[in-house]
C-alpha cells in the first residue's frame, strides 16, 4: 500500500503565517483542478487567511461551468501588493498556468501537484506523481493542518478524484490507500453514486448526438491497433461542439478488441487541428512522447497537442509515426 508523504514543517508554517493566498491552478481547467482550488481555499479560510481563486478558464467543460463565478481571471495589483502566498495546484510548471506566469512575479509559490514531468516550479512543493488525484494530496494538507473535512469538502475531493481516474477505473492493484480515503469521504456523507451522475449526466442532446457522429466514421487502421477520428467543417455548423464528448469517444473506441491507440483531430481553425492521443491499458506505447515531439504534453496513456497544416497530411505523418511506435 503507498503512504503518502507528509507535509513538511516548513509548508505548514508558510501557510500557517500568512495572511493573504492566492489558489491557482491549470489552463483549460478540468474537475480535478477545480475541485482541488476549491478545497484549498476553503482550507486557507478555515485557517483564517483571505484566500481567492484565480483561473484564466475557459471553463469549457460541462461538469466545471457552474463554479466560473467563483474565480477571477487575474491576480490584480490590488491583491499582489498584498504579497499573497500563491498555491499553486495541479501543475507544476509554468506553462500550465498561461498568462499567469507573469502575475504570479516576485511571489512565494507553494505548488501541489501529481504530476510527474516537466521541470518543476515552485519555491515550497508538495508533488505527489503516486496519487490519483491532486484532491487526494489536498486532503493530505488537512490532515497535516488538524482541520476537520466537511461533507462539502468531501464531495470536492472525490468529484477530482473520480475525473482523473475515469471514476476509478484507472486504479490499479495494491492500491488501498485510496480507497480507504474513499471510505473516509463515503463516511462523511458523499455519495459516489449522485457524484457518478453528475459527472456522466447531463450532457447536452447535441454532443450525444454528435458522438454517435464520430463513431461512424471512426476509421480503423494498422491492422485494427490504430483508431482515427476527424471532425469535418461542416461539424461546428451541424453540433455545439464547445461541449466535446471526447472521454465517451476515448472509451468507446479502445473498448474495441486490439485497439492500441485512438486518434482525435478536433478542429481549432482552418488548418489548425487540436489533436488528441489515448492508448489502451495493454499497449506499450507511450502517446506522451509522440505529442511531446510535436510540441504538445501529457502522460503515455492520454497526451495532446495543436498542429497547424492540411488534415490530410498532418494524418499520413501521424500514422507513420503510430505505426514506428507500435513495432
Ligand atoms: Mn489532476
Amino acid at each position: 500500500m503507498f503512504i503518502y508523504p507528509e507535509v513538511s514543517p516548513v509548508i505548514i508554517e508558510t501557510i500557517r503565517s500568512c495572511s493573504t493566498a492566492v489558489v491557482i491552478g491549470h489552463v483549460s481547467p478540468d474537475g480535478d483542478c477545480i475541485h482541488s482550488q476549491i478545497a484549498m481555499q476553503k482550507l486557507l479560510q478555515k485557517l483564517g487567511i483571505e484566500a481567492h481563486l484565480v483561473n484564466t478558464g475557459p471553463f469549457s467543460r460541462k461538469e466545471i461551468k457552474q463554479y466560473e463565478p467563483l474565480f477571477a481571471p487575474h491576480i490584480d495589483a490590488q491583491l499582489h501588493a498584498k504579497n499573497p502566498l500563491v498555491v499553486m495546484v495541479d501543475c507544476s510548471t509554468l506553462d500550465r498556468i498561461g498568462y499567469l506566469a507573469d502575475e504570479i512575479d516576485g511571489l512565494t509559490v507553494l505548488t501541489i501537484d501529481h504530476h510527474a514531468s516537466g521541470e518543476k516550479f515552485g519555491d515550497l512543493t508538495y508533488i505527489v506523481p503516486k496519487s490519483f488525484s491532486t484532491t487526494l494530496c489536498i486532503m493530505q494538507f488537512y490532515k497535516a493542518l488538524d482541520v476537520d473535512l466537511t461533507y462539502e469538502i468531501a464531495d470536492h475531493i472525490f468529484f477530482g478524484l473520480a475525473t482523473d481516474t475515469g471514476f476509478l477505473k484507472f486504479i490499479g492493484p495494491y492500491r488501498g490507500e485510496t480507497f480507504h480515503l474513499i471510505g473516509e469521504l463515503v463516511e462523511m456523507g458523499v455519495s459516489p453514486n449522485d457524484i457518478y451522475n453528475r459527472m456522466e449526466g447531463g450532457n447536452s442532446f447535441n454532443s450525444q448526438r454528435f458522438l454517435g457522429q464520430l463513431l461512424l466514421r471512426a476509421e480503423s487502421l494498422l491492422d485494427g491497433r490504430l483508431m482515427l477520428v476527424v471532425e469535418k467543417p461542416s461539424d461546428i455548423e451541424e453540433f455545439v461542439i464547445s461541449d466535446r464528448p471526447s472521454d465517451s469517444l476515448y472509451s468507446h473506441l479502445l473498448g474495441v478488441d486490439n485497439v492500441e491507440v485512438v486518434l482525435y483531430f478536433k478542429i481549432v481553425d482552418t488548418d489548425v487541428w487540436e489533436l488528441g492521443l489515448r492508448a489502451s491499458h495493454s499497449s506499450s506505447i507511450d502517446v506522451g512522447a509522440i505529442s511531446a515531439t510535436l510540441g504538445g504534453g501529457g502522460h503515455r496513456k492520454a497526451a495532446g497537442a495543436t498542429v497547424t497544416g492540411k488534415q490530410k497530411e498532418l494524418q499520413l505523418k501521424l500514422i507513420n509515426i503510430i505505426e514506428k511506435a507500435l513495432k
